[in-house]
Protein backbone atom coordinates (compact mmCIF):
# COMPACT_ATOMS: atom_id res chain seq x y z
CA UNK A 1 0.00 0.00 0.00
CA UNK A 2 1.21 3.91 -1.01
CA UNK A 3 1.54 6.03 1.66
CA UNK A 4 -0.25 9.47 1.06
CA UNK A 5 1.85 12.67 -0.44
CA UNK A 6 1.55 14.08 3.10
CA UNK A 7 3.28 11.31 4.81
CA UNK A 8 5.89 11.00 1.76
CA UNK A 9 6.28 14.83 2.68
CA UNK A 10 7.02 14.25 6.21
CA UNK A 11 9.20 11.50 5.51
CA UNK A 12 11.62 13.29 3.13
CA UNK A 13 12.21 16.37 5.82
CA UNK A 14 13.18 13.52 8.58
CA UNK A 15 15.77 12.04 6.64
CA UNK A 16 17.06 15.76 4.89
CA UNK A 17 17.04 17.27 8.78
CA UNK A 18 19.04 14.03 9.93
CA UNK A 19 21.46 14.98 7.35
CA UNK A 20 21.37 18.70 7.94
CA UNK A 21 21.76 17.84 11.97
CA UNK A 22 23.96 14.93 11.87
CA UNK A 23 21.68 13.13 13.84
CA UNK A 24 21.24 9.33 13.25
CA UNK A 25 17.45 8.21 12.89
CA UNK A 26 15.46 5.21 13.25
CA UNK A 27 15.02 3.51 9.98
CA UNK A 28 11.57 4.37 8.15
CA UNK A 29 10.57 0.88 7.46
CA UNK A 30 10.81 0.37 11.19
CA UNK A 31 7.31 2.69 11.78
CA UNK A 32 6.16 2.15 7.91
CA UNK A 33 6.71 -1.26 7.11
CA UNK A 34 4.92 -1.24 4.00
CA UNK A 35 6.91 1.61 2.37
CA UNK A 36 7.92 0.21 -0.95
CA UNK A 37 10.80 0.91 -3.45
CA UNK A 38 8.96 3.35 -5.48
CA UNK A 39 7.73 5.60 -2.44
CA UNK A 40 11.43 5.73 -1.54
CA UNK A 41 11.96 6.98 -4.34
CA UNK A 42 9.42 9.33 -4.00
CA UNK A 43 10.94 10.12 -0.50
CA UNK A 44 14.54 10.58 -2.12
CA UNK A 45 13.07 12.93 -4.96
CA UNK A 46 11.54 15.27 -2.42
CA UNK A 47 14.54 15.21 -0.25
CA UNK A 48 16.55 16.71 -2.87
CA UNK A 49 13.79 19.34 -3.72
CA UNK A 50 14.73 20.59 -0.34
CA UNK A 51 18.23 20.73 -0.83
CA UNK A 52 17.67 22.71 -4.07
CA UNK A 53 15.31 25.55 -2.11
CA UNK A 54 18.18 25.74 -0.04
CA UNK A 55 20.19 26.47 -3.33
CA UNK A 56 22.59 23.30 -3.77
CA UNK A 57 22.71 22.21 -7.73
CA UNK A 58 22.28 18.58 -9.15
CA UNK A 59 25.54 17.50 -10.48
CA UNK A 60 25.18 14.04 -11.22
CA UNK A 61 24.06 10.86 -10.01
CA UNK A 62 25.09 7.50 -8.56
CA UNK A 63 24.64 4.05 -8.50
CA UNK A 64 24.77 2.34 -5.42
CA UNK A 65 25.30 -0.94 -4.57
CA UNK A 66 26.84 -2.49 -7.67
CA UNK A 67 29.08 -4.86 -6.00
CA UNK A 68 28.80 -8.05 -4.13
CA UNK A 69 31.29 -6.94 -1.18
CA UNK A 70 29.26 -3.51 -0.76
CA UNK A 71 25.86 -5.90 -1.22
CA UNK A 72 27.37 -8.51 1.75
CA UNK A 73 28.50 -5.49 4.04
CA UNK A 74 25.14 -3.72 4.63
CA UNK A 75 22.44 -6.73 3.66
CA UNK A 76 20.66 -5.51 0.32
CA UNK A 77 20.61 -6.87 -2.52
CA UNK A 78 20.08 -4.68 -5.33
CA UNK A 79 21.34 -1.63 -7.11
CA UNK A 80 19.88 1.76 -6.20
CA UNK A 81 20.78 4.92 -7.72
CA UNK A 82 21.16 8.38 -6.03
CA UNK A 83 21.72 12.13 -7.07
CA UNK A 84 25.01 14.04 -6.16
CA UNK A 85 24.89 17.92 -5.49
CA UNK A 86 27.33 20.65 -5.55
CA UNK A 87 27.74 21.05 -1.97
CA UNK A 88 28.84 17.27 -1.97
CA UNK A 89 31.66 17.61 -4.17
CA UNK A 90 35.53 17.72 -3.25
CA UNK A 91 38.46 17.86 -5.27
CA UNK A 92 41.77 15.75 -4.81
CA UNK A 93 42.91 16.40 -1.33
CA UNK A 94 40.55 18.02 0.38
CA UNK A 95 39.16 17.24 3.86
CA UNK A 96 35.92 16.33 5.09
CA UNK A 97 34.75 17.49 8.90
CA UNK A 98 33.88 14.48 11.41
CA UNK A 99 31.80 16.73 13.12
CA UNK A 100 29.66 17.01 9.69
CA UNK A 101 28.93 13.45 9.65
CA UNK A 102 26.83 11.05 11.76
CA UNK A 103 29.03 7.89 11.12
CA UNK A 104 31.16 8.34 7.88
CA UNK A 105 32.85 5.51 5.94
CA UNK A 106 34.96 6.00 2.63
CA UNK A 107 34.66 3.75 -0.42
CA UNK A 108 36.89 3.10 -4.06
CA UNK A 109 34.89 4.76 -6.92
CA UNK A 110 35.11 4.82 -10.48
CA UNK A 111 32.99 8.63 -11.61
CA UNK A 112 32.29 8.90 -15.27
CA UNK A 113 32.45 12.49 -17.02
CA UNK A 114 28.82 12.43 -19.57
CA UNK A 115 29.08 14.57 -22.63
CA UNK A 116 25.54 14.86 -23.50
CA UNK A 117 21.92 14.39 -22.23
CA UNK A 118 21.76 10.24 -21.75
CA UNK A 119 18.51 8.62 -21.96
CA UNK A 120 17.42 4.83 -21.63
CA UNK A 121 17.31 2.06 -23.00
CA UNK A 122 20.83 1.71 -23.79
CA UNK A 123 23.10 -1.24 -22.97
CA UNK A 124 26.74 -1.12 -21.70
CA UNK A 125 28.24 -0.25 -25.27
CA UNK A 126 26.11 2.54 -26.38
CA UNK A 127 25.92 4.31 -22.59
CA UNK A 128 29.85 4.35 -23.16
CA UNK A 129 29.51 6.88 -26.05
CA UNK A 130 28.42 9.36 -23.78
CA UNK A 131 31.12 9.44 -21.77
CA UNK A 132 33.80 12.02 -22.17
CA UNK A 133 35.62 11.00 -19.11
CA UNK A 134 36.94 8.60 -16.31
CA UNK A 135 38.38 9.08 -13.23
CA UNK A 136 39.40 7.74 -9.58
CA UNK A 137 36.63 8.78 -6.51
CA UNK A 138 36.62 8.49 -3.48
CA UNK A 139 32.63 8.35 -1.88
CA UNK A 140 31.81 9.42 1.56
CA UNK A 141 28.84 7.63 2.68
CA UNK A 142 27.17 8.54 5.92
CA UNK A 143 23.52 6.54 6.40
CA UNK A 144 21.35 8.61 8.25
CA UNK A 145 20.23 5.52 9.93
CA UNK A 146 21.41 4.17 13.40
CA UNK A 147 24.45 1.78 13.21
CA UNK A 148 24.03 2.04 9.45
CA UNK A 149 21.05 -0.61 9.33
CA UNK A 150 18.58 0.02 7.14
CA UNK A 151 16.39 -1.84 4.33
CA UNK A 152 15.72 -1.39 0.79
CA UNK A 153 13.15 1.15 0.90
CA UNK A 154 15.10 3.03 4.01
CA UNK A 155 18.85 3.81 2.08
CA UNK A 156 16.72 4.73 -1.38
CA UNK A 157 14.74 7.33 0.31
CA UNK A 158 17.70 8.65 2.20
CA UNK A 159 19.88 9.03 -1.35
CA UNK A 160 21.51 6.04 -0.79
CA UNK A 161 23.41 7.35 1.87
CA UNK A 162 25.38 9.79 0.36
CA UNK A 163 27.30 12.48 1.58
CA UNK A 164 30.19 13.40 -0.25
CA UNK A 165 32.55 12.64 -3.25
CA UNK A 166 35.98 13.34 -4.08
CA UNK A 167 37.06 13.22 -7.87
CA UNK A 168 40.54 12.53 -8.84
CA UNK A 169 42.69 14.60 -10.81
CA UNK A 170 43.59 12.73 -13.51
CA UNK A 171 40.52 12.73 -16.13
CA UNK A 172 41.59 9.89 -18.83
CA UNK A 173 39.24 9.86 -22.12
CA UNK A 174 37.30 6.16 -21.89
CA UNK A 175 38.87 4.99 -25.21
CA UNK A 176 42.12 5.26 -23.82
CA UNK A 177 41.90 2.88 -20.95
CA UNK A 178 40.23 -0.03 -20.36
CA UNK A 179 37.91 0.68 -17.41
CA UNK A 180 36.84 -2.98 -17.01
CA UNK A 181 39.08 -4.31 -14.81
CA UNK A 182 41.16 -1.69 -13.68
CA UNK A 183 43.36 -2.61 -10.00
CA UNK A 184 42.15 -0.97 -6.67
CA UNK A 185 44.17 -0.28 -3.78
CA UNK A 186 42.25 1.50 -1.09
CA UNK A 187 44.61 2.80 1.70
CA UNK A 188 44.07 4.08 5.50
CA UNK A 189 47.20 6.20 6.93
CA UNK A 190 48.76 3.43 4.59
CA UNK A 191 47.67 0.98 5.24
CA UNK A 192 46.20 -1.25 2.58
CA UNK A 193 42.80 -2.18 3.39
CA UNK A 194 40.99 -2.81 0.57
CA UNK A 195 42.16 -4.48 -3.07
CA UNK A 196 40.34 -5.58 -5.83
CA UNK A 197 39.07 -4.10 -9.64
CA UNK A 198 36.97 -2.32 -11.03
CA UNK A 199 35.18 -5.98 -12.33
CA UNK A 200 33.91 -6.12 -8.98
CA UNK A 201 31.76 -3.00 -10.10
CA UNK A 202 28.29 -4.49 -11.96
CA UNK A 203 30.79 -6.93 -13.66
CA UNK A 204 31.67 -3.82 -15.35
CA UNK A 205 31.26 -0.50 -14.69
CA UNK A 206 29.66 0.16 -18.36
CA UNK A 207 26.86 -2.11 -16.98
CA UNK A 208 25.94 0.46 -14.39
CA UNK A 209 26.13 3.43 -16.10
CA UNK A 210 23.63 1.57 -18.57
CA UNK A 211 21.48 0.36 -15.50
CA UNK A 212 21.56 3.71 -14.32
CA UNK A 213 19.94 5.35 -17.70
CA UNK A 214 17.50 2.70 -18.02
CA UNK A 215 16.25 3.07 -14.09
CA UNK A 216 15.63 7.24 -15.02
CA UNK A 217 14.09 6.12 -18.39
CA UNK A 218 11.68 4.33 -16.07
CA UNK A 219 10.54 7.61 -13.98
CA UNK A 220 11.16 9.48 -17.72
CA UNK A 221 14.27 11.11 -16.48
CA UNK A 222 17.65 11.13 -18.09
CA UNK A 223 21.25 11.60 -17.03
CA UNK A 224 21.87 15.42 -17.85
CA UNK A 225 24.74 16.39 -19.74
CA UNK A 226 27.52 17.35 -17.89
CA UNK A 227 26.69 15.32 -15.05
CA UNK A 228 29.21 12.92 -12.78
CA UNK A 229 28.10 9.79 -12.14
CA UNK A 230 29.76 7.37 -9.91
CA UNK A 231 29.59 3.79 -10.52
CA UNK A 232 29.57 1.98 -7.51
CA UNK A 233 32.41 1.08 -4.68
CA UNK A 234 34.79 -1.73 -5.66
CA UNK A 235 35.15 -2.90 -2.24
CA UNK A 236 33.46 -2.55 0.61
CA UNK A 237 34.07 0.70 2.91
CA UNK A 238 35.80 1.33 5.40
CA UNK A 239 34.94 3.59 8.35
CA UNK A 240 37.01 7.14 8.50
CA UNK A 241 38.18 8.65 11.64
CA UNK A 242 39.45 12.53 12.56
CA UNK A 243 42.81 12.25 11.82
CA UNK A 244 42.62 9.96 9.11
CA UNK A 245 44.11 10.03 5.45
CA UNK A 246 42.67 7.82 3.03
CA UNK A 247 44.47 6.92 -0.71
CA UNK A 248 43.14 5.39 -3.57
CA UNK A 249 44.98 4.66 -6.10
CA UNK A 250 43.72 3.00 -9.38
CA UNK A 251 45.17 1.48 -12.41
CA UNK A 252 46.04 4.18 -15.22
CA UNK A 253 43.97 7.00 -13.21
CA UNK A 254 46.55 7.91 -10.34
CA UNK A 255 45.75 8.49 -7.03
CA UNK A 256 42.93 10.55 -4.63
CA UNK A 257 43.33 11.35 -1.13
CA UNK A 258 41.08 12.38 1.36
CA UNK A 259 41.71 13.96 5.08
CA UNK A 260 39.16 13.82 7.93
CA UNK A 261 39.71 16.14 10.60
CA UNK A 262 37.85 16.99 14.13
C1 LIG B 1 24.58 2.48 0.53
C2 LIG B 1 25.32 3.19 -0.57
C3 LIG B 1 26.04 2.25 -1.47
C4 LIG B 1 27.92 1.99 -3.16
O1 LIG B 1 28.86 2.50 -3.78
O2 LIG B 1 27.69 0.78 -3.17
C5 LIG B 1 27.08 2.89 -2.32
C6 LIG B 1 25.46 2.23 1.73
O3 LIG B 1 26.41 1.46 1.66
O4 LIG B 1 25.16 2.83 2.79
O5 LIG B 1 27.31 4.07 -2.36
MG1 LIG C 1 29.25 4.47 -3.29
Amino acid sequence: MALDAKKLEKLAARVDDAALENQAITKLTAEFPELDFEDAYKIQRLSMARRHERGDVLVGMKMGLTSVAKMKQVGVHQPIYGHLTETMMLSDGESISRAEHIHPRAEPELAFLISDHLRGPVTPAQAMLYVEGVCAAIEVIDSRFENFEFKLPDVVADNASSSRFVLGSKMVRPEELDIGNLGVVFEVNGEVKQVGSTAAIYEHPARSLAALANMLAEHDEEIEAGSIVLAGAATAAEFVHPGDHVCLRMDGLGEVRLFVVE
